[in-house]
């Protein structure tokens, strides 16, 4: 790597942040049964703990995103607590993600539910989460709906349309100036016949009309197979519309695998249409990058490091394409000359200079070492392996 991709590698680190969920930390599991891990985290404050460490590690990870029924157990009392463990673990509190699939009130959805009193609950929790994240200083609310029916027929699709543009609409109305509503898409699962919000066009109508501080969420599980998410992207972006991502990685469906570790060239492609909009307009985009993956084969801790640091690896190798020379490429029509651009940065290995720039921050070159020699696991997994036995805290 010579002296200008070593300059354009750093420039990207120091700007590259990315934000952890609390539930990748607990035990979770599948549809078929859990393997119920020793360390995994049994409490909010345990949660903290753990994304403290991968941020102690790694130094990108400051905040922590938080789901309202599983961290919250207080509602907006819990925010006292929240705040004691986020001063003591180092990490903020981030992204409030409402939970609107979990209730028996809501089998027959949220927002999109023919009870009027069950909307209305619906919209109440919601307005409780603004609340919240308001009291956190937390800036996303994080939506996303379970809602959608699994039969034809057996759902009015305009008028559960309606429903959700009108809930939003208010939700929106509850925002200070500073927050930001995302509205996240997903085309199948739990619903299989329709699900209301269910592509990114979708997604964007609901937020334009809900107002100007609603913005599109895109996790990268939640497309068909063959969909160009980059593509989407790059709509988004031109529309001031893209609000921030859920990553992750999949071989079938919403499968929630390790980011990069089957496509890191899409990561890479979502990541260089975010810096040529970066570099075209002059301005940065407003995104929040998050990650949304939860494991229960592999340890949490680690694969926390793993996902990050891959993230890192694909941002900067994404930052190392020339977009000046890409535009003379595109404009004269070389396609061989603009595809090797991206190529190259691809191909470039930056995990060296990655590691200098952790040693001039101060943090440990290799945080999956450093995290293997610290003693963490082994301490948290004989306080927790007890409690972990018995009690499950519940994801899928
Ligand atoms: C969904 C979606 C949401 C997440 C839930 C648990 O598939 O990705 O973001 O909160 O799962
Ligand atoms: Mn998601
Ligand atoms: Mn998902």
């Amino acid at each position: 790597m010579d002296a200008r991709q070593s300059e354009k590698t750093i420039n990207a680190l120091e700007t590259f942040r990315i934000e952890l969920p609390s539930w990748g930390f607990a035990n979770t599991g599948t549809r078929f049964g859990k393997f119920i891990q020793p360390a995994a985290a049994t409490s909010t404050e345990e949660k903290f703990s753990d994304a403290g460490q991968v941020h102690l590690l790694t130094g990108v990870c400051p905040t922590v995103a938080l789901h309202v029924l599983w961290d919250c157990p207080d509602g907006a009392n819990s925010a006292g607590d929240i705040k004691k463990y986020s001063r003591r673990y180092g990490v903020l509190p981030g992204a409030i993600n409402p939970n609107l699939f979990q209730d028996q009130e809501y089998k027959y959805g949220s927002f999109g539910n023919p009870d009027p009193a069950i909307r209305e609950r619906a919209l109440n929790h919601t307005k409780d989460s603004i609340e919240i994240a308001r009291r956190l200083e937390s800036r996303d609310i994080s939506m996303w709906f379970a809602d959608g029916s699994n039969y034809p027929g057996t759902a009015n699709i305009r008028q559960r349309k309606q429903w959700f543009t009108d809930m939003l609409k208010e939700c929106h109305r509850a925002l200070s100036p500073e927050q930001r509503l995302l509205v996240e898409y997903k085309p199948f699962e739990p619903a299989f016949y329709h699900t209301d919000i269910a592509d990114w066009g979708m997604s964007l109508l609901l937020s334009r009309s809900a107002g100007p501080q609603a913005k599109v969420l895109v996790d990268t599980g939640h497309h068909y197979a063959a969909q160009n998410i980059e593509q989407i992207v790059a709509w988004l972006l031109s529309e001031d519309m893209l609000g921030g991502f859920h990553f992750n990685d999949r071989r079938y469906a919403d499968d929630d695998l390790t980011l990069g570790s089957i496509d890191p060239y899409q990561v890479f492609r979502i990541f260089h249409e975010i810096l040529l909009f970066e570099w075209e307009s002059g301005k940065k985009a407003n995104i929040a990058y998050m990650v949304d993956q939860s494991h229960n084969l592999k340890g949490k801790i680690e694969e926390a490091i793993q996902t990050v640091t891959m993230a890192q690896e694909l941002f900067c190798k994404a930052a190392l394409v020339d977009h000046g020379e890409l535009a003379t490429a595109q404009k004269k029509c070389d396609l061989v000359g603009a595809e090797s651009l991206l190529q190259d940065a691809f191909a470039t290995d930056v995990r060296s200079v990655i590691q200098e720039w952790r040693g001039s921050k101060g943090l440990p070159k290799n945080p999956m070492e450093a995290f293997r020699q610290s003693g963490y696991l082994e301490r948290i997994t004989k306080e927790r392996a007890a409690r972990n036995l018995q009690n499950v805290s519940s994801y899928a």
